[in-house]
């Protein structure tokens, strides 16, 4: 039986993606994880049990009580964060993918899935269309343990045969959960303001290209990358995936269109030169190849149906 533990289940991505594994596979086979205690009342309907990513010991311990076949390890400090505190988001992002991986070696774990990110890439990386293999030189503490972290994967694939697989998200934008400490949270942000009808103050400049993908279409990759044949999973790294690529300005005129009363500024703080090592757009060709990636939703798309969904929520 498949038994899969979550670790972060209570963040922006976590709490979606646990929702959806809850639905495909059952709500005995699903254990949610969080460091924060409060993420229990996210998930009255499966097991949650607290758990710091970076106790070695208490993870094993919650592997073999629940008899885990899956992990996804979703738990991480993000860029903005990771700037504020170095230290914490090496150990916290390094320390626990390797004792997952060490734990599905020993186990011997059917899958693992931990994702990667754009930030990875660096300021001598191809700015546009970026490809799956190319320089990178991350200057953020987040990216390079990404980085490392791609390359762990990689040897434990390699030299363990641990089936890990991984995407490199770009920003995830979505309505069901807030993002927490991350470059590309702006775009979430700014729909809560114009619903809330309150103006907003953007955190990077007008013309700032990043990739962002909405949620559903992330959710969905991960899921088809995870059920996709071991054979067919050919990068052990982490897969580029796209979806879209705009500015604030971009995503405010979009916005504009359902809100026309609706104001911005732009007051760029430390994270516009995080924004700014990271590449416009993204090559996907590989995922699209190897597992059929396709993305649904464009920058029009994505408004109507965050704007149609987050008023319920106030
Ligand atoms: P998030 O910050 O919203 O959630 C992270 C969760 O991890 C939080 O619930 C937090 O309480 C938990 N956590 C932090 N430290 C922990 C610890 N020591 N032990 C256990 N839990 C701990 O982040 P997210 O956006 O949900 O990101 C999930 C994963 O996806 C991360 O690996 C992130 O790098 C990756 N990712 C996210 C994005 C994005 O735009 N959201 C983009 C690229 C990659
Ligand atoms: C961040 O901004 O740190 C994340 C990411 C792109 O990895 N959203």
């Amino acid at each position: 039986m498949t038994k899969i533990l979550i670790t972060g289940a209570g963040g922006q991505l976590g709490s979606e993606l646990t929702e959806t594994l809850v639905n495909r596979y059952g709500t005995e086979s699903v254990v949610a994880t969080d460091i924060n205690e409060e993420s229990r009342s996210l998930f009255s309907e499966i097991a949650f049990d607290t758990l710091d990513v970076t106790d070695h010991r208490a993870l094993k311990v919650l592997t073999e009580k629940h008899q885990i076949t899956q992990i996804y390890h979703l738990a991480a400090i993000l860029s903005a964060t990771g700037e504020k505190k170095p230290r914490l988001a090496w150990q916290v992002n390094m320390d626990s993918l390797l004792s997952i991986l060490e734990l599905a070696k020993e186990k011997k774990l059917d899958k693992v899935y931990w994702p990667s990110s754009i930030a990875v890439f660096g300021p001598n990386s191809p700015r546009t269309h970026t490809p799956q293999h190319c320089i990178q030189e991350p200057l953020t503490v987040y990216g390079i343990s990404k980085q490392a972290g791609e390359r762990w994967c990689n040897y434990y694939f390699q030299k363990h045969g641990v089936d890990v697989r991984s995407l490199r998200y770009p920003g995830l934008v979505g309505y069901k959960s807030l993002p927490g400490g991350g470059t590309t949270d702006y775009a979430v942000d700014i729909y809560h303001h114009a619903v809330r009808k309150t103006p907003f103050t953007c955190f990077l400049k007008k013309d700032t290209v990043l990739p962002m993908m909405y949620m559903p279409d992330a959710i969905r990759a991960t899921v088809e990358l995870m059920e996709a044949p071991r054979e067919a999973v050919k990068i052990r790294s982490s897969y580029n995936i796209s979806s879209l690529s705009f500015t604030p300005e971009e995503i405010f005129r979009s916005i504009l269109v359902h809100y026309p009363q609706f104001e911005i500024s732009y007051s760029p703080d430390f994270r516009q030169e995080i924004a700014d090592g990271w590449p416009q757009s993204i090559d996907d060709s590989e995922a699209i190849g190897d597992w059929g990636w396709k993305p649904e939703y464009d920058l029009e798309r994505m408004t109507q149906d965050m704007l149609a969904n987050l008023p319920h929520l106030y």
